[in-house]
């Protein structure tokens, strides 16, 4: 209703300007003045206007960042995020120069000459002097930003000392689920053929991969002898749609045989460095955690569709992609503790976001993320379940169970 009226009445205040204008035209030609025909002094007020719009345009322009200060992000919590700062530092400031040298000038020439009787412009078509600096220094300044920028991205996404920690980082609509390495500090091979409600990152152990070709040859078994249990009642349009059914899973189990052989090849060529020989002991968790002060190389995955992986304390961010892994460094150097501290916000947590707008949930696709010394890392690590132990309920008993994990790789082989 408020709104209503507030509508109204700038609706009836318009009208009123309107029609005022008009009984100035009518004032004027009665006056026998031309409505085209504009005094000196007219100009003169439009001028100093000028002047004190472009005045108090900028003084808002550098009164807001300092007023909404508080509302900016706090400080960068990561080696590359200061990197980022920097690269956005030296950004703002070249753009602030041109944005006020441009401003002030269109602003002070625009109030200074405004338009006297008897005074032509003075006409200026060319000046191949200032043509060539117009065009020379924005394009130094550009390509240097330019080289600045491509600096700072290999930086973060260049391939990691050996020995890196890893952590993935796996999306999905609508959430996020992490994999850290076990004992051998690496993760293993995965495939998305694997992928059920127990093994929801695909890793690819052999004891993995044999479970899932026994539960589809169990499937394909069941659904055949369904199939021929009900051919004589079942209408030829439904036989033909389990007949695809079948075919489906029989090419599956052909696929994941494939597979297979690929995986004991590779282990036959690398032994124990194979990276089907390093799933078993990895850690699939919902719960996002890293030491501080550590370097951490960050994979990403997607089951669905390209999701995006938003850190803004980081002020890192990747696009996680399906089919493919991307990768970034991170080196964070504020714990989540500290943080909470320097913010004075005892509920501070850092937030893992998605960044692309990948369906109805996105805007719930987030998780808190955990930075902690590395001594507390490591407590909070090993209490996970290790994949191969991922059904049990109680992650004290498994963290126990994890020194016996190597003798079960090699179980479940054909
Ligand atoms: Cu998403």
């Amino acid at each position: 209703m408020t709104t209503l009226l507030i509508l109204t009445v700038l609706v009836l205040g318009l009208l009123v300007v309107l029609r005022l204008s008009r009984v100035a035209d009518l004032t004027r030609e009665l006056r026998g003045l031309r409505e085209e025909r504009i005094t000196e002094r007219e100009n003169r007020i439009s001028g100093r206007l000028m002047w004190a719009f472009g005045a108090i345009y900028l003084i808002l322009f550098t009164w807001m960042p300092i007023h909404f200060h508080e509302v900016f992000l706090p400080p960068a919590a990561s080696t590359q995020g200061v990197l980022i700062d920097q690269l956005y530092d030296i950004n703002w400031v070249v753009l602030g120069i041109v944005f006020f040298g441009t401003n002030i000038a269109l602003f002070w020439f625009a109030g200074k000459y405004y338009h006297r009787d008897g005074k032509r412009a003075y006409w200026y078509p060319h000046n191949d002097k200032l043509e060539m600096i117009w065009t020379i220094v924005p394009t130094i300044v550009l390509v240097a930003g330019i080289i600045y920028g491509i600096i700072v991205w290999n930086r973060i996404t260049a391939p990691v000392a050996p020995g890196t920690m890893q952590v993935e980082m796996y999306s999905k609509q609508f959430d996020w689920t992490f994999r850290y390495p076990g004992k051998d500090g690496k993760l293993g091979a995965t495939d998305f053929r694997l992928i059920t409600s127990d093994n929801p990152l695909g890793i690819v152990t052999r004891k993995s991969l044999s479970d899932r070709l026994a539960t589809l040859k169990q499937e394909s078994a069941q659904a055949t002898a369904d199939r021929e249990a009900q051919a004589a009642t079942l209408p030829t349009s439904s036989l033909e749609d389990r007949d695809a059914d079948i075919a489906h899973i029989n090419r599956m189990i052909e696929r994941l045989m494939g597979l297979q052989k690929l995986m004991e090849d590779d282990i036959k060529a690398n032994g124990a460095n194979s990276a089907y020989m390093h799933g078993a002991d990895d850690k699939v968790t919902k719960e996002f955690h890293l030491p501080v002060d550590t370097d951490v190389e960050l994979l990403m995955r997607s089951q669905d569709v390209i999701h995006s992986a938003y850190l803004p304390h980081m002020r890192a961010q990747m696009n996680t992609v399906p089919g493919m892994t991307t990768r970034m460094h991170l080196k964070p150097t504020i714990t989540t503790d500290s943080m909470r501290v320097m913010t004075n916000n005892p509920e501070f947590d850092y937030i893992l976001m998605c960044n692309k707008v990948c369906g109805i949930s996105h805007y719930n696709m987030q998780a808190p993320l955990t930075v902690e010394a590395a001594g507390a890392f490591k407590v909070w690590n090993i209490m996970l379940p290790v994949f191969e132990k991922a059904g049990s309920p109680a992650p004290a008993a498994t963290a126990e169970a994890t020194p016996a994990e190597g003798t079960e790789e090699t179980s479940g082989t054909n």
